[in-house]
């Protein structure tokens, strides 16, 4: 008998006596998509042969060796972190220059399905879903920094097209995998100095948007987000696209709120947004990723605000209105244990969520805040490591200690290969 099998049994028990039963916490959990981001195993480069320098305020710092130089590369890595993750519905999100089947020359607002083809045979014989982002940034059309917004309506037009592109690129996906595909409009846009006019960048920004979505898709197939940012590096004083901006498009005109943890003030509280916003029939795609004193683009980590945005995704899901995506990228350290450790730091905090016993909201209702504080103190304790090890050896994946094992081979035999 392992430790394993002697400790379960008892950590079982301990939930039963709150009334959790932890075998159907188990089985809901692993019925919860999530989707990887596919931009942490290649800095955010992307595989155009133009090879654009990276603009836009994304980081990436570090140089550990081993990034993905092609698509072929990158679903291999890709391949090697799944095979850590528990989890029936796991997705992949791809930033749209992550192409391969470029034809010479091409470029971003002529992408069609034919350049993801192998994307979705991919993705097809795993079982996966996929999600898209359309890159408005990395591009020399993003122009003085702006990209929908730009003054000059050849280059709108350009960013546009790219959109629509996207968007029949995301349809196809959700067509042929038979799960909807999340395909998020996130742009630059901004200035570095104080505008002088704060409006008729965003009456732009508005056109190109109604531009881009104009083409009716199923929803069976496609779920458009956009997603807002207070501000970026090179865009400090004004972000076109920001909450206020998008939280208001995105209720009008029924699309997904894409929050990302780091796009707010440091000491905002992102899962207080979660009811906030499906209370009232609206849907979020979650960004999930860790600031580090700004939007830094930490990989997440097991802490207190994964645990409070944990606890309200789950209270607010229904299934179909919050959509899950990881977003960091760190070069600093091996990029596959970068997607491991942080997948399953979400996935650990959703357990804790799950496993929560019932009562604190009838404390609350009741008036007694002291029950409330008392107890919530006691329930973090509760053996929820046990619970989670259990999911591991359920799913017949090493446990989180021992990850490292199989990323340090692949390592060996393959990144470090890499030149
Ligand atoms: C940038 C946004 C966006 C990016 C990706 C790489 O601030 O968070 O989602 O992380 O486009
Ligand atoms: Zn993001």
């Amino acid at each position: 008998m392992t430790v394993l099998e002697k400790l379960y049994p008892l950590a079982q028990e301990v939930y039963a006596q709150y009334g959790v039963d932890t075998e159907a916490v188990l089985a809901k959990l692993a019925e919860i998509p999530l989707s990887l981001h596919a931009w942490q195993g290649d800095d955010v480069v992307g595989f155009e042969s133009t090879g654009h320098a990276l603009t836009g305020g994304c980081q990436v710092t570090g140089n550990y060796p081993g990034r993905a130089r092609t698509a072929d590369e990158l679903r291999a890595d890709l391949d090697q972190a799944l095979k850590l993750l528990p989890g029936k519905k796991l997705r992949v999100c791809l930033q749209a220059h992550e192409v391969d089947n470029l034809k010479p020359g091409q470029d971003r607002d002529t992408f069609t399905i034919e350049n993801f083809v192998n994307w979705l045979d991919w993705a097809a014989d795993r079982k996966l879903g996929l999600d898209i982002a359309p890159v408005y940034y990395s591009h020399p059309k993003l122009d003085m920094g702006l990209s929908l917004s730009h003054p000059d309506a050849a280059i709108r037009k350009f960013w546009i097209d790219h959109g629509k592109a996207c968007r029949r690129i995301a349809a196809a996906f959700g067509e042929r995998l038979g799960t909807p595909s999340v395909n998020n409009v996130w742009v630059p846009d901004g200035f570095k100095d104080i505008p002088a006019d704060r409006r008729a960048p965003r009456e732009r920004l508005l056109e190109s948007l109604d531009a881009t979505f104009a083409e009716q898709l199923s929803e069976q197939y496609i779920l458009d987000a956009v997603e807002s940012k207070l501000f970026g590096i090179g865009v400090e004083s004004y972000t076109t696209g920001s909450h206020d901006f998008y939280l208001t498009y995105a209720a009008k005109h029924n699309k997904l709120i894409c929050l990302d943890t780091g796009h707010f003030h440091p000491t905002e509280s992102i899962a207080d947004k979660l009811p906030a916003i499906c209370s009232q029939g609206g849907r979020i795609l979650l960004h999930i990723s860790r600031g580090v004193r700004w939007d830094s683009d930490h990989v997440t980590l097991l802490d207190d605000n994964l645990l409070d945005l944990a606890r309200e995704s789950v209270r607010n899901y229904n299934g179909k209105n919050i959509f899950f995506t990881l977003d960091y990228f760190d070069a600093s350290i091996n990029r596959i244990a970068a997607w491991v450790v942080g997948a399953r730091a979400w996935q650990k905090a959703l357990l804790i969520a799950l496993l929560e016993p019932q009562g604190l909201a009838q404390d609350e209702t009741q008036g007694d805040f002291t029950a409330r504080m008392a107890r919530r103190e006691a329930f973090k304790t509760l053996p929820w490591g046990t619970v989670w090890a259990q999911y591991c050896a359920q799913n017949n994946l090493p446990q989180d200690a021992e990850v490292l094992a199989p990323i340090r081979q692949y390592e060996k035999d393959t990144l470090l290969t890499r030149g």
